[in-house]
């Protein structure tokens, strides 16, 4: 395999160099984090300056930060940049009460955008290919993220936004579309529909898929890849530390680079918060290092990974993670969403005759990912048919508005649920694959 970069000289740097420059970029971190409300109260109270930093090591004298400090602190606590340079605020979906804000100065869209010419170049993408984004626009950092990084990758860029595979397919087959980014989940319901209209996607130009922002297993990447006549590449990303880009897998698809010139990575042991060696599974905590508004510092991502050891034969020395292997807390994706129990229970104790105990399901059907949610009703209510229906479909219309998807909603008679003696069973995931 041929392999070419984007910044030769950032991708393969020797390891000692590397370090000396995180070492160099995260102490003009703490610098900027300085000015932020949260981190001055927090560093001054544990003494903590730039000058505290003498090796990389030292990053355990600072505490993590968890989403709940983003919460605390909405919408600009974490803000240690100065507003009037700020030009871009993204929020992430899957939260109660205030959304993760995340404000971006030019110099950090700029980085952002290289790093995903960066991962887009690495899987053989050039200035000439087609680049198809199937991604939502807006607050979700799939959708201007990947199109600002094709742009400076010089692709041309269609940016068709999330939905309409028909549309979907008539612009691959029109444009000659040559890479595509999607969901895992809307990659399988493309090829359906591909299906359905009698088109082989063979015949298409499309050889590229970048897939991420959902878990999925080898499995389904390797269904996408059968289906689609594509090599898929799994990119991992999220709000807090950009959007995606994070990590991405080159041409070996054996794991995901990191990119340590932009993040300093550390898997902890999620009970002790103590750090575990490389190759053993922990939850992986990130600092950003090129972030000059809104920097964050051991953040907490609660997704749980291990560092692949050893090196890789493409010749990059930015070490690589393992496939998300699950969360440590209660949140789910479906259909790139991120929903939170909480959500849900929170809509549901609004209603009069709703008992407390609930069951969310999430099912594969027909390559469609469904979403289920079964809620016990207090004695009474039971058989009054009319009310029921009218109950259902506004509990339906509260969940969409707070979690952003229409789930199916069914009211069963109080003592159908499964009980639980412990921790209450909130979700059951029986999609394709699931881990
Ligand atoms: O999902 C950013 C993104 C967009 C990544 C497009 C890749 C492609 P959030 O909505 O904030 O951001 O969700 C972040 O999604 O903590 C993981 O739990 C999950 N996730 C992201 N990428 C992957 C992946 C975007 N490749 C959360 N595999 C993260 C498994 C992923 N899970």
């Amino acid at each position: 395999m041929n392999e070419e970069y984007w910044q030769p000289e950032i991708e393969t740097m020797p390891r000692k160099e590397l370090k000396e420059l995180q070492l160099y970029k995260l102490r003009q971190t703490i610098k900027t984090a300085m000015n932020s409300p949260m981190y001055k109260k927090r560093f001054k109270e544990l003494h903590i300056t730039p000058d505290s930093i003498k090796t990389l090591d030292d990053i355990r004298k600072i505490p993590f930060t968890t989403k709940q400090d983003l919460r605390d602190n909405y919408p600009f606590g974490l803000v240690g940049g100065d507003m009037k340079d700020a030009i871009r605020i993204h929020s992430s979906s899957g939260t109660t009460g205030h959304p993760t804000v995340v404000v971006y100065s030019k110099h950090d869209i700029d980085s952002w955008a290289n790093m995903i010419a960066r991962n887009m170049y690495m899987v053989g993408c050039r200035n000439t290919d087609i680049f198809q984004n199937s991604s939502g626009y807006g607050m979700f950092t799939g959708g201007l993220g990947f199109q600002y990084g094709a742009e400076k990758l010089g692709a041309t860029t269609i940016p068709a936004a999330a939905g309409n595979s028909k549309r979907q397919i008539m612009f691959i087959r029109d444009f000659g579309t040559t890479c595509l980014h999607a969901i895992p989940s809307y990659a399988i319901r493309l090829a359906e529909v591909f299906q359905e209209e009698g088109i082989d996607p063979r015949s298409t130009k499309l050889r590229t898929l970048f897939i991420g922002a959902e878990p999925h297993t080898n499995e389904q990447r390797l269904r996408i890849e059968r289906l689609l006549g594509v090599k898929a590449y799994n990119s991992y990303g999220m709000t807090e530390m950009n959007g995606p880009g994070v990590a991405f897998e080159c041409k070996r698809q054996n794991g995901m680079h990191l990119w340590e010139d932009n993040y300093i990575v550390e898997i902890v042991d999620p009970q002790t918060l103590e750090p575990v060696p490389d190759g053993e599974t922990g939850e992986m905590v990130l600092t950003t290092l090129d972030r000059t508004m809104m920097p964050i510092l051991r953040y907490r991502t609660r997704d749980l990974t291990r560092i692949i050891p050893g090196e890789c034969e493409c010749g990059r020395t930015h070490r690589r993670i393992d496939r998300i292997k699950g969360r440590t807390d209660d949140m789910f994706i479906i259909k790139g969403v991120n929903v939170f129990p909480m959500q849900v229970e929170k809509i549901l104790i609004q209603y009069p005759g709703i008992g407390s105990n609930y069951l969310i399901t999430l099912d594969t059907i027909d390559d469609n990912d469904i979403m289920t949610v079964e809620v016990e009703l207090d004695d009474m209510k039971s058989d009054v048919y009319p009310e029921l229906q009218k109950m259902t479909k506004a509990i339906q219309r509260s969940l969409k508005d707070e979690i952003l998807l229409t789930p199916k909603v069914k009211l069963v008679k109080k003592g159908s649920l499964p009980q639980s003696d412990g921790k209450a069973v909130r979700v059951k995931d029986l999609r394709e694959g699931r881990m």
